[in-house]
């Protein structure tokens, strides 16, 4: 079995005590429990984290509006409260969960094992997680994904993949977004890819506007790869 991605180690100059690994044991446990649920169903499962506010609840709509005739999709949003991201995405057209976290920063795998009871989820293509905005916490538990999926907008700034390490080394793509505001802020997307492939040197990137429709095709190609690779295994 492959490493859980919330042990993996981080880099770092100065490496603090980690008190958390119990903790992560436990959901690692549960992050097993779910692949093997969702295991006879064949459904690709992907973790969609960034800082709040990065587009991430748009990209679901944008992905459902171009998806959705072809691809079974659906959705279990975490947020800290409220139902709003939920509310947006069934408007696309995709079934959709809203995980009320009750303040807490991130998503836990004990959350989707729950959410699971009360979701439709049998048949579904894509199962995507849009996990709580923040760049740190989420890195640390897994949730049973097949792939993480990282945005970072070009307003967030192109230094933070090597001041949030984990959150890209756990990621197998990061999603540049917002890239219509990029003649507008200073941000280079050849120097954040340089950074976070210096942490993680496998890491695909794609550059993308929900706004504009820049970069969707290959978002949406990389997703039909993905499904197509999960059916066939
Ligand atoms: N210019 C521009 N704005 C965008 C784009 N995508 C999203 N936005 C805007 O960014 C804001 C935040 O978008 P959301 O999709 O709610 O972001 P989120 O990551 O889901 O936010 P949280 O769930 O709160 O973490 C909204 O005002 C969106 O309209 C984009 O591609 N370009
Ligand atoms: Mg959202």
């Amino acid at each position: 079995m492959s490493q859980p991605k919330s042990n993996k180690a981080s880099v770092g100059s100065v490496q603090c005590e980690n008190t958390t690994l119990n903790l992560l044991k436990a959901n690692d446990f549960v992050a097993k429990a779910i692949k093997d649920k969702l295991l006879p169903h064949n459904i690709l499962v992907l973790n969609v984290c960034s800082s709040p506010g990065s587009g991430k609840t748009t990209l679901m709509q944008e992905t459902g509006k171009r998806l959705k005739n072809k691809l079974k999709l659906g959705v279990l949003v975490g947020d800290p409260e409220t139902e709003r991201d939920a509310i947006r995405i069934r408007e696309a057209g995709i079934d959709c969960l809203q995980i009320v976290t009750g303040g807490m920063c991130h998503i836990e795998a004990q959350m989707i094992l729950q959410a699971l009871d009360h979701f439709d989820y049998k048949d579904l293509d894509i199962l995507f997680i849009e996990n709580v905005g923040n760049l740190v916490c989420p890195a640390a538990f897994d949730l049973g994904e097949d792939y993480r999926i990282t945005l970072i907008a070009t307003t967030e700034g192109d230094d933070k993949p090597k001041k949030y390490p984990r959150m890209f080394l756990t990621s197998e793509l990061m999603v540049v977004s917002k890239s219509d505001l990029l003649p507008h802020v200073p941000f280079s997307i050849d120097a954040v890819t340089k950074d976070a492939r210096e942490i993680n040197p496998d890491l695909d990137v794609i550059s993308i506007s929900s706004l504009n429709g820049e970069g969707l095709d290959q978002w949406c190609n990389w997703l039909q790869e993905k499904v197509k690779q999960k059916k066939s295994q």
